[in-house]
């Protein structure tokens, strides 16, 4: 594919204000009239051709006014429609085209899942299903009639509103759905299928009443209520916390079986990956009901932020996706533990967006280039766009934000817009110039700041000196010093908080430091003691911190911190260093007594009280997060190897109150997939994971005991994790077991896969073979590809990085192989070598060797291509 540029954006030379779809479905042969009403648009050239963009198109017939056209009039290919010579005044097109939602196995446009039909339109499957102008910003008011055999697809779900619904004659029957409001085509969606639902309704703040609904494959129904809950829940924060209503008589969800990714946003008619919809004690964890919770509440956001107001081009995506990512994120945090929300979700933005960023895939939030724009859909875009709009309310306050917002939306409802839209709200809503806090956007990598305190006891001042750098990234080798908020306050020796002197932190919001020029030094006065800084509280930017405190400071802060992020973030950096220290010894060197000594004091007095908080305080940091921390050279055995010596040796010296504790959490009580439940099961599991590696034997045997005698999916799961890391014949029957007591369940033998591919072993790579002809497994499905394979490229740090690259290798094949069928998917999965140069020299060469086998191999989709050439560049 060409390369597209942001400064090549023009208008769109031709407007389509309405348009009437007529779709008739038929399993291999759906039938799409199109009625476009179109103008030229006055901010465009006059006069010119128009293109309308498809793809895999068959055009059947064509009229210009109603009136077949003639063949000189247009071109038609499987990629474009062009009219020579439009109408100069407004005028309509009748584009009757054909396709087969059968054979369309890139998931993209009209497809089936199971026995239903669906869509999926974001980023441009829209010209899968007709010609069109199909950019973000034309948008047109849709009204569409889905006809179909009511046998066989009762039930028809389009945007917006009902109007209509009938017989169609033959057995057929038909739905007639007009949405109000004007979108681009990326939002549109239809569904036809023998469905079941769980409904109810919602009142919203002016007392309009909402049909909600969440429709599943037969059979399925009582698995969606939690989803359903969580819809109303979320409809009810948004009014409450963004003044946002819901705008029309229905709102629909549908969950199907195939899909690309977690959700969509299409109006008014949610199309979800069942994945993040279906849940039951018996088969979904803790963790599954958080995140169907947290992209229920995503996707619905969206109405506002994205569909009311959506982009004006794909450069602009992180507008809707990192300012949506924020509210679903504050959503979670308002109704689970904010600290604990905060903590996990900085876990996902070092695992997945520190990763991208610091390899060849970096990028800007908002990217000036792309050749693919599904291959956008990043951690960068998402997270990192969540954590520039955090940045953003930290610098002027809840109050400006929230002023901001309102302005934003009042502005900007009904159009496309631009980040330079967006933050020009907040500038006029707080009177601050943020010219060089948009830089967030446009330059890639990951700042590093660097901290060094000084305390002088005599004038009782404590010197901060701060730096900041960030290294080069693809395309940009220069990089300029950002606007970087850094919470923060002072520990003194015994715990107390340390009052700020006003003048440190002057002109900024209080306790909050910004450091926007390369360096910086802090001066605080009245410091009647050594403190110990606590800097970048709540994670208050997402750069990496260098600071020079010793264990016993770091110990402090785990102590005492009133920040309960900084905290955490104590004892994983204590941790971080003892494996550090064990990867150069090859031994965990001297057994540090610190380390554990801490956590049973922290255990004995917070536990208790916050069992979901001390669950991620005893989560030691992942193998990724060690090989990230190392940077070069990377020996994922070596990182491995350091990892359990530490994991062995804290279980080992904690045993006894690990035991005691998993006892104390141990309840009969009926299992509730609430906050508090969700953190005492967090805790007891954590316990026993790090248990069990100090106590194969015994460990083994309580693992077995929660496994059989679990009623639910959480406490089974994780037992089953705890064995999947003990070889042997008891993880084996184990295996077996949860297999043949799951096998109707696609969904929870996705989590069986998944498990067995991140078995940290050489053998993994020959049962991984195995598991793909297992009777559940299918490269058709996108939930199996990404269990299976996508566990082990991206979630087996050692075996997927085999020294003999037998690893790369077969993740390779499954690339080309996949790539046939489903583009997006192969491509997501070859992002698994995004850090392949951080790997020691052996295994970067056979990474960079697998990878130009894939680029090298003829036919590649424009997706893998892209996402081959730029990982070699
Ligand atoms: N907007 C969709 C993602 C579409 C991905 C297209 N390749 C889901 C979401 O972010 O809510
Ligand atoms: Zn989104």
């Amino acid at each position: 594919g060409a390369v597209i540029r942001l400064e090549d954006y023009r208008p769109t030379d031709y407007l389509i204000d309405r348009a009437e779809l007529d779709i008739r479905l038929d399993r291999h042969a759906t039938r799409i009239l199109a009625k476009l009403h179109l103008r030229a648009n006055p901010a465009g050239r006059p006069a010119v051709p128009l293109v309308l963009d498809g793809d895999e198109l068959r055009l059947v017939s064509l009229a210009i006014d109603d009136v077949p056209a003639s063949p000189q009039a247009f071109e038609a290919s499987p990629e474009r429609l062009v009219v020579h010579a439009p109408p100069a005044q407004p005028f309509t097109l009748t584009i009757e085209t054909e396709t087969d939602p059968t054979a369309n196995t890139k998931l993209m446009g009209l497809y089936r899942s199971g026995s239903a039909y669906c869509t999926q339109c974001e980023a441009e499957g829209f010209r899968r299903i007709t010609y069109f102008l199909d950019r973000p910003d034309v948008l047109c008011v849709f009204t569409t009639r889905i006809e179909a055999d009511r046998q066989e697809a009762p039930v028809l779900l389009g945007n917006g509103n009902p109007v209509a619904a009938g017989e169609a004659g033959g057995g057929r029957h038909f739905a007639i759905w007009h949405d109000p409001f004007p979108k681009p085509c990326y939002l549109f969606a239809i569904v036809g299928g023998r469905l079941d639902k769980v409904a109810d309704r919602f009142t919203t703040m002016s007392g309009r009443a909402v049909d909600v609904a969440v429709y599943v494959e037969p059979g399925k129904a009582a698995d969606a209520t939690y989803a359903l809950d969580a819809l109303k829940r979320s409809m009810a924060w948004d009014e409450r916390v963004f003044g946002r209503e819901y705008d029309l008589d229905v709102f629909n969800v549908v969950a199907v079986s195939d899909f690309n990714m977690g959700a969509m946003e299409n109006k008014g008619l949610n199309i979800f990956n069942d994945k993040y919809v279906l849940a039951s004690a018996e088969t979904a964890t803790d963790a599954d009901y958080a995140n169907i919770e947290a992209i229920i509440a995503h996707e619905y956001f969206h109405n506002w932020t994205g569909n009311r107001i959506t982009c004006r081009d794909w450069f602009q995506l992180c507008l809707k996706e990192g300012l949506t990512v924020f509210r679903d994120q504050e959503f979670s945090a308002d109704e689970r533990s904010r600290a604990v929300k905060r903590i996990a979700d900085v876990r996902v933005l070092r695992a997945q967006q520190f990763a991208e960023d610091s390899g060849p895939l970096a990028h800007p939030v908002r990217p000036r280039q792309y050749r693919e724009i599904n291959n956008f859909y990043t951690a960068t875009v998402y997270e990192k766009g969540a954590e520039v709009i955090r940045m953003l309310r930290t610098l002027i306050g809840d109050d400006a934000f929230r002023r901001g917002m309102d302005l934003y939306f009042d502005r900007y409802d009904g159009t496309a817009a631009t980040i330079e839209e967006f933050v020009a709200c907040f500038a006029e809503a707080s009177g601050r110039d943020l010219g060089h806090f948009a830089q967030w956007y446009e330059q890639a990598g990951t700042p590093t700041v660097n901290a060094r305190g000084h305390y002088d006891a005599e004038a009782k001042t404590y010197r901060l000196a701060l730096t900041q750098v960030t290294p080069p990234t693809p395309g940009q080798p220069e990089k300029a010093p950002q606007v970087i908020p850094i919470r923060l306050g002072l520990v003194g020796g015994s715990g107390a908080e340390i009052a700020l002197s006003p003048a440190a932190t002057a002109g900024h919001m209080p306790g909050v430091f910004v450091l926007d020029g390369p360096s910086a030094t802090l001066t605080f006065t009245n410091v009647p003691e050594k403190p110990v800084p606590s800097l970048l509280r709540g994670f208050s930017a997402p750069v990496r911190l260098e600071i020079d405190l010793d264990e016993d400071e770091l110990l402090v802060l785990f102590r005492y911190d009133s920040d309960a992020f900084n905290q955490w973030q104590s004892a994983q950096t204590v941790a971080t260093r003892a494996i550090l220290r064990a990867v150069g010894a090859g031994t965990p060197p001297a057994p540090d007594r610190r380390m554990a000594d801490a956590l049973r004091h922290f255990l004995s007095m917070r536990a208790g009280s916050d069992p979901a908080f001390a669950a991620q305080v005893l989560a030691l940091p992942t193998e990724a997060d060690i090989a990230r921390e190392i940077g070069h050279d990377v020996d994922p055995d070596a990182v491995h190897r350091a990892r359990q010596l530490v994991k062995v040796e804290l279980g080992a010296a904690l045993a006894a109150e690990l035991a005691e504790l998993y006892s104390q959490l141990s309840s009969r009580e009926p299992y509730v997939p609430d906050a508090a439940g969700a953190g005492r099961r967090a805790l007891r599991n954590a316990c026993l994971d790090l248990f069990a590696a100090g106590r194969p034997a015994e460990g083994e045997d309580l693992a077995m005991r929660q496994f059989r005698d679990a009623d639910n999916m959480t406490d089974r799961f994780a037992a089953l994790g705890v064995l999947s890391h003990l070889p042997g014949a008891a993880r084996e029957t184990a295996l077996a077991e949860f297999s043949e007591r799951f096998r109707n369940n696609a969904l929870v033998l996705d989590k069986w896969f998944s498990l067995q591919a991140m078995i940290p072993e050489p053998e993994t790579l020959e049962r991984l073979r195995g598991l793909m002809r297992h009777p559940a497994f299918s490269m058709g499905n996108p939930n199996r590809v990404r269990s299976l394979i996508g566990s082990f490229a991206m979630a087996n740090l050692t075996q997927f990085n085999r020294a003999d690259g037998a690893g790369y290798d077969f993740v390779a094949d499954m690339v080309l192989a996949l790539d046939a069928r489903n583009p997006q998917v192969a491509a997501r999965l070859l992002t698994a070598f995004r850090t392949w140069k951080m790997l020691e020299p052996r295994r970067r060469a056979e990474a960079e060797k697998a990878l130009r086998r894939v680029a090298g191999t003829p036919g590649l989709s424009p997706d893998v291509a892209d996402i081959s050439g730029r990982s070699l560049s």
